[in-house]
């Protein structure tokens, strides 16, 4: 194998070997550790993505390591055409951890997000009795829940979209935390689900009203209507409480007593679930509704593998042990106080929003414009990594094991590179 020497090296090979589906920051990243990452040429950075919210628990977690090694030297993959010794403890674990009766193991989010939409579409004709192929989903405006092309049908993304069809039918798409939508919507007695981010990441951090979640929990349950979470870019402590839908919860674990928490009917996972070091998601509901799949209806040849579920398990008691809920709430606080006062002081950033830490500033211009792009070009070149989401928004999402020092050095990167436009 040719390793590179430079990052020059390695952007080349990437342009004339690899599909152009991406463009990336040019740095060509080589190590990481916790919230750091070094390029070739041995330059540090502080991460500010993570990832897109894959590896929480920073980079190489020691421990998460240590158990993908452990693993790897003994059993990695037996398919689910035999029974292995790791996914049925691994089962148990998720199942108690978040506090539902049945999981369903796969690999990527967007696996995820269709093992969901299948689950829901089988109840709807065999629980619900809703005649068979006229299940609807209900979705959201500027969802992003993956890139497969059922789940691109209902995206509203042209770039995520655009001569993919022909489209998966089936669902129906309603303005985001707008409950008056879904309650019409829901007069549609072929209505199936209800699949929505508690906070929608890729669209620009939007964070709903306090009461949204609830209310839609709520009128769904009056449907019969599966209320569907996507929580892999919201889950794993990112938002300042183990999952978004818990609401203002502190606690480490799953506590269905927590006034707040918004249990859905099915719960999807992915990303942090593994601290980044192997795909893994999750989709987990109770019997009545996970029962409706039977020997030889879905699966994956890498779902529910021994290396992903030690690795996850690991990964979530990290999660716990770390106590990486709270410090995400702690330092989200500080990161949109330091915000609030320095966009008082400059013209070229509208505004911040988040949870936890997942937060997101808008920068004063068009859509179409590349200053938020130059900007994380400048935060690059001044050791901090980030990327825009749509235009003119830079989402911000440290590892959740930064520490208060950390995140306010940070910020003076952060704050510095935004005068550097404004002078
Ligand atoms: C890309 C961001 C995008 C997700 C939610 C499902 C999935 C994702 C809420 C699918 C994945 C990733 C995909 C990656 C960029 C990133 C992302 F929001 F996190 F920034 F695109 F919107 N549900 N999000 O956020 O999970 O199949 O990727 O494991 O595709 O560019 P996946």
């Amino acid at each position: 194998m040719e390793a590179v020497q430079t990052s020059k090296q390695a952007i080349n090979l990437e342009n004339k070997y690899g599909a152009h589906n991406y463009h990336p920051l040019p740095v060509v990243l080589a190590k990481g550790e916790g919230v750091y990452l070094w390029d070739v040429e041995g330059k540090k950075y502080f991460d500010f993505l993570s990832a897109y919210s894959a590896v929480n628990q920073g980079h190489c977690h020691p421990r998460i390591i240590q158990t993908l090694k452990d693993q790897a030297e003994k059993l990695t993959l037996t398919s689910r055409a035999f029974f292995n010794d790791v996914l049925g403890p691994y089962e148990k674990y998720i199942t108690d951890y978040f506090g539902f009766e049945k999981v369903l193991p796969m690999n990527t989010g967007a696996e995820g997000v269709e093992t969901a939409i299948k689950i829901c579409r089988k109840w709807a004709y065999e629980v619900k009795g809703i005649p068979e192929k006229d299940a609807v989903i209900v979705v959201c405006e500027n969802n992003f829940h993956g890139r497969t092309t059922t789940i691109i049908s209902f995206s509203n993304d042209l770039g995520a979209r655009k001569n993919f069809g022909p489209y998966t039918p089936g669902f129906e798409k309603i303005a985001y935390d707008d409950i008056d939508a879904l309650a019409t919507i829901l007069k549609n007695k072929n209505v199936a689900g209800f699949l929505v981010e508690p906070i929608q990441g890729e669209a620009g951090v939007y964070t709903p009203a306090d009461d949204y979640l609830s209310k839609a929990a709520a009128l769904c349950r009056e449907n019969n209507v599966l209320f569907i979470a996507d929580e892999i870019q919201t889950g794993i402590a990112r938002t300042g409480s183990l999952l978004a839908v818990c609401g203002n919860c502190t606690c480490e674990g799953h506590c269905e007593q927590q006034s707040t928490y918004v249990r859905p009917d099915i719960l999807i996972l992915g990303k942090a679930i593994s601290g980044g070091v192997y795909p893994v998601s999750a989709v987990l509901c109770d019997n009545k509704i996970m029962d409706v799949i039977q020997p030889g209806q879905h699966g994956s040849t890498f779902g529910g593998n021994p290396l992903g579920s030690q690795v996850a398990m690991t990964a979530l008691e990290v999660v716990r042990d770390e106590k990486l809920a709270q410090n995400a709430r702690k330092l989200g606080e500080i990161f949109r106080e330091r915000m609030n006062a320095f966009i008082k002081t400059v013209d070229l950033v509208k505004l911040v929003r988040g949870k936890g830490l997942l937060n997101a500033i808008v920068i004063n211009d068009t859509e179409d414009s590349s200053t938020a792009w130059d900007i994380c070009v400048a935060l690059k070149e001044n050791g901090l990594l980030a990327k825009p989401t749509h235009g003119n928004i830079i989402r911000f999402a440290p590892p959740l094991v930064m520490t208060e020092e950390q995140l306010h050095e940070c910020c003076d990167i952060i704050e510095k590179t935004i005068r550097q436009f404004t002078a």
